[in-house]
């Protein structure tokens, strides 16, 4: 009997989702970074043996005064994720504060699935924090079940990945077997760029940017697979293009070297890269711009 679910992750920025999923599938697939709202999409990740199929799915962490047009597109996809869910794994990590009648706890309440609190970051724990979070949720809202992980550390996993696959329902899978995601390797080549802006630029710089491959083209090099990778960084504003210049070009020379790097790690073999920089004002609040964005 095959058996197969969609498992959706949701939660506020930074409380480590992207690492939980990663951490799951063995697979590098989200973007990772100490800043909140490192995520914008929502991005499948497909587990698949001979007779089970998972498709988690990570989503961007719920902002709750969104600033930009680009803020309520990112927390579309992420309420979307409990419209399809199998099971729901609402993700918090120790210093995350809820009131209790947000939005999202609105609607777990209302939903009808398995639902399991995933407390990370248990690895920071130096005190009782943990006690005092999971007696506070055992008032607010009831879960199915209640786990303490560490996603960086991978404590936990185990027993949260025997119980979601104890959750699965016969069912046939939904994408090609030898699929991981629903998302390209342009899209991934974009988001691996975007995780280097986010290191390297900061405090508003990298919010204000967004990354396309324009051209991505296979080829060899001394017989071996190569690509060439052209791409474009959207600023919001026309001071932002010249800090990602930078002075001679060598903030831009050392991001194209280290998005390189982790591409090539990714795809697993040298590529070229090339990087241009434009100015789309106010990109985030413009609907045409969003639209060509994917927002
Ligand atoms: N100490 C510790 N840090 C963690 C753990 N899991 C994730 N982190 C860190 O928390 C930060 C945010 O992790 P992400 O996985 O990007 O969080 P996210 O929820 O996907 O964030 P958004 O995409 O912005 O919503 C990163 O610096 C991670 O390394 C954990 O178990 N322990
Ligand atoms: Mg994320």
């Amino acid at each position: 009997m095959h058996k197969s679910g969609f498992i959706n992750i949701i939660g506020k920025p930074n409380v480590g989702k992207s690492t939980l999923m990663n951490s799951l599938l063995g697979e590098k697939m989200s973007i990772i970074t100490s800043k909140p709202q490192t995520t914008r999409h929502r991005i499948l990740g497909i587990y698949n043996d001979d007779d089970t199929q998972i498709v988690f799915s990570d989503t961007p962490g719920l902002i709750e005064d969104p600033s930009y047009g680009m803020h309520e597109s990112m927390n579309r996809f992420a309420y979307s994720s409990f419209e399809d869910a199998d099971v729901l794994l609402f993700v918090m990590d120790l210093f995350e504060d809820y009131e209790g009648d947000e939005k999202v706890i609105q609607l777990l309440r209302k939903s009808d699935v398995p639902k399991y609190l995933i407390i990370n970051k248990i690895d920071l724990d130096k005190g009782d924090k943990l006690t005092t979070l999971k007696s506070k949720w055992a008032d607010i809202l009831s879960f199915d079940k209640v786990f303490e992980i560490s996603a960086l550390n991978k404590i936990g996993l185990e027993e949260l990945m025997t119980s979601i696959l104890s959750e699965l329902k016969e069912g046939p899978a939904y994408y090609p077997k030898d699929q991981l995601s629903d998302k390209s390797v342009r899209f991934f080549v974009s988001e691996i760029v975007r995780e280097c802006i986010l290191t390297q630029y900061k405090q508003e710089v990298p919010y204000s940017c967004e990354v396309i491959i324009d051209e991505y083209k296979d080829s060899e090099k001394n017989g071996k697979p190569f690509a060439h990778i052209y791409g474009t960084i959207y600023v919001s504003r026309k001071t932002q293009k010249g800090i990602i210049i930078g002075k001679a070009g060598s903030a831009i020379k050392k991001l194209g070297t280290d998005s390189r790097m982790k591409i090539e790690e990714f795809v697993g073999h040298p590529v070229f890269v090339q990087m241009n920089v434009k100015v789309r004002e106010g990109w985030r609040d413009d609907d045409r711009q969003l639209k060509h964005f994917g927002y």
